[in-house]
């Protein structure tokens, strides 16, 4: 056993004697490790290395999280919900400061209840993505009265203005020297002519008819544990759980779950908006979420489809232009085949605008 990872551990005030410690998953941000503990009434633990270059403000991470989890876990109590450790995650807090993380010279450092006998999921299919609607609705929805202001762990995060200005700065300077190239400006020309439409977003917030609330903002089928009977259990993966627009942890779902191939499949005539998915999202969505949307954002959800795969066009293309300095490439125009896989999704997605507003109509009924 890793006597740097058990010295880690130790700093925890966690119960049971660490028997064995062993990498756990295949996530790229953090790096994972299963702590299994010697006593069978002692629960296991997940220790993670949070990754402080993506995420500069790990303690302002973690107040988030404890915010989030303590108030999730506060309502599970009140309705009488039995084993909240394995509906809510818990973070196990340091035994000198009392922190819900460690800093050592390897990095930040915390450690969680793992959950037993759960699984996730990599492939959607309409079932789960019924369950994953409506775990994100629920999950927004027990947060709507949170009684404390979240921090935004990554400034301007899903902020379309911003994220213009940036591929309009990155423009002007072409250190790649790709500007030129005839597709990167006719993928402009598409950009720019949708440009003002899809910042609504934010100017309905600067004019207050648009709240934040507390989004999850990465919402993958595979940030949530499902129990072996296929109940989801609960959503995992906290780290930009911050205010936002709804339309994040809608949007982003669908984008991902509902592109018929994988967002850098190059072959652009198989790239489709799956709209059984997006019924099967919706519904489940809407069902547990509907109490507390308001009108302006239950109108939008078409728009919020669209706004992402717009967003990580433009995010992509982006780095394009940069030199790809953001998202690891395996050749040379990666990120220019994600980008038009996205302009692809996004011209799906415009032809089944009508189909969507028709559908929302019917589940409001
Ligand atoms: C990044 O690599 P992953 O799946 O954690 C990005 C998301 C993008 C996604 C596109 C912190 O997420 O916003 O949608 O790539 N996360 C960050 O593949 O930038
Ligand atoms: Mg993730």
């Amino acid at each position: 056993m890793d006597s740097k990872l058990t010295a880690i551990v130790g700093q925890f005030a966690y119960e049971g004697t660490v028997s064995e410690i062993k990498p756990l998953g295949e996530g790229l941000i953090n790096d994972t490790y299963k702590v299994k503990t010697a006593e069978p009434d002692k629960p296991d633990y997940v220790l993670q290395r949070v990754n402080h270059n993506v995420f500069p403000d790990v303690d302002m991470v973690m107040r988030n999280i404890d915010a989030v989890t303590s108030h999730i876990r506060k309502k599970l109590t009140e309705q009488g919900t039995t084993d909240i450790d394995r509906k809510v995650l818990r973070f196990i807090p340091a035994k000198g400061d009392g922190k819900l993380y460690v800093k050592t010279d390897s990095g930040y450092w915390r450690l969680m209840v793992f959950i037993d006998d759960a699984i996730t999921k990599q492939a959607v299919n309409p079932e789960s993505s019924r369950a994953a609607g409506k775990a994100f609705g629920n999950f927004q929805a027990m947060l709507a009265d949170i009684p404390v202001q979240l921090g935004e762990t990554i400034k301007d995060f899903h902020n379309m203005e911003f994220r213009l200005e940036q591929l309009r700065d990155v423009i002007k300077r072409d250190p790649a020297g790709r500007v030129k190239e005839e597709r990167v400006q006719k993928m402009l020309a598409e950009i720019e002519k949708r440009a003002d439409e899809m910042c609504k977003a934010e100017r309905m917030g600067r004019e207050g008819t648009l709240p934040k609330r507390v989004c999850h903002c990465d919402t993958k089928v595979n940030n949530m544990m499902f129990d072996k009977q296929d109940n989801v259990l609960c959503v995992i993966d906290l780290d930009t759980v911050m205010p936002n627009f709804i339309f994040s942890d809608y949007g982003d779902f669908l984008r991902t779950a509902a592109n018929e191939v994988a967002e850098d499949c190059p072959e652009m005539d198989k790239v489709k908006f799956r709209m059984d998915i997006f019924k099967a999202f919706t519904e489940g969505y809407l069902e547990s979420a509907k109490s507390f949307l308001l009108p302006v954002e239950i109108e939008n959800l078409p728009y919020a489809t669209a706004l992402f795969p717009y967003m990580q066009c433009v995010r992509f293309l982006w780095d394009y232009l940069s030199g790809d300095k953001y998202w690891k490439c395996q050749y040379p125009d990666h990120n220019f085949v994600r980008a038009n896989n996205q302009l692809h999704l996004l011209l799906s997605i415009e032809k089944s605008y009508p189909e969507m507003q028709a559908f929302i109509a019917g589940c409001l009924r």
